[in-house]
């Protein structure tokens, strides 16, 4: 049985992760790890231990470590790449003085570690379409330089002192339950909120910007079967290209069109958020997650569409 710590556990990602892993590994066994002002409620702070783990501090972590006996640390710990354009120096604390953190703290610990990366780490110079897992990685935001960053730091842990370390890149997550913020692609969750309230959306991003989508329970999947995988077959580690959809604007507008018919969408595009977007990829090549350690998705966007407007209805009633 693992004993596990989310780090950023009431984040978009880290409030159902953490649940999640709750369910797979007993709920004794995963420690939601918060910020000060960031602190768990309902069900994630009913449902299993809590404690304050602010990744800049490692002698905090190091006492959760201790006291739960923790071997495996989801670091989830980040800002996004829109804010992180805003305060790059918090960035690069968080993203990567906070990865330092972990890792040594794992390494003195043993402790196994997935620390995501993004669809973010590419940029100018990236093949845009079917991004080949190993290929150019030289963005130019501060969220995709801690990305990359992040991903070279934990290979190297991996490689000189064998630190189980392992990741996959994210692409903009759609969730009904805790909102992102602070993300390019956070359009793609904000539109299901409009067309659920009856209100017109207004997009930030151009029509024809693809880019790399995927529904949350996929993404959980992802991360916690990645961490199950067999380690004698993974050729790479930090970090896996994993894809499901790819859409641009036009294309999930009119997806949702065909539930709520009256439904307005009106483009004013964003100048950061749509630079940013532009020197992303249009769809990433997941071949060697899918060989390496077995990963498929679920969801693609009529289907996520559906529950996504499901569950939003019925919560926002
Ligand atoms: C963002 O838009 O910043 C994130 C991401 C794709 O990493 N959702």
């Amino acid at each position: 049985m693992k004993n596990i710590l989310v780090i950023g556990s009431t984040g978009q990602i880290g409030s159902e992760l953490t649940l999640e892993l709750r369910k797979h590994y007993g709920n004794d066994h995963v420690v939601a790890g918060f910020i000060t002002g960031c602190e768990p409620k309902g069900i994630l702070k009913e449902s299993g231990p809590s404690e304050l783990a602010d990744v800049t501090n490692p002698e905090q972590l190091e006492a959760i470590v201790k006291k739960y006996n923790i071997d495996t640390i989801y670091n989830l710990a980040a800002l996004l790449s829109v804010v992180a354009e805003s305060k790059p120096r918090l960035a690069w604390k968080i993203g990567i003085d906070g990865l330092w953190n972990v890792l040594e703290l794992a390494r003195q610990n043993n402790c196994a570690v997935f620390t995501p990366s993004s669809i973010g780490s590419f940029g100018e110079g990236t093949p845009a379409y079917k991004t080949p897992q190993d290929t150019i990685q030289r963005p130019r935001t501060m969220y995709g330089v801690s990305k990359v960053t992040t991903e070279m730091l934990s290979d190297y842990y991996h490689t000189k002192y064998g630190l189980d370390t392992r990741a996959v890149r994210f692409p903009g997550i759609i969730s009904n339950v805790t909102p992102p913020g602070g993300g390019t692609t956070d359009y793609a969750v904000d539109i299901y909120y409009s067309a659920v309230k009856g209100e017109k959306f207004i997009c930030p991003i151009a029509e024809g910007t693809l880019m790399d989508m995927m529904y949350m329970p996929d993404a959980l999947r992802a991360a916690i079967s990645l961490m199950e995988a067999d380690p004698t077959k993974l050729i790479h580690r930090n970090a896996f290209n994993i894809a499901s959809m790819s859409f641009a604007p036009e294309t999930i507008y009119a997806e949702i069109k065909k539930h709520k018919p009256e439904f307005e969408m009106e483009i004013q595009v964003d100048p950061l958020k749509q630079s940013i977007a532009d020197s992303w990829p249009d769809c990433l090549d997941d071949t060697c997650a899918r060989q390496e350690w077995g990963w498929k998705p679920e969801y693609d966007l009529s289907s996520m569409t559906v529950d996504m407007l499901e569950k939003l209805s019925a919560r926002l009633k």
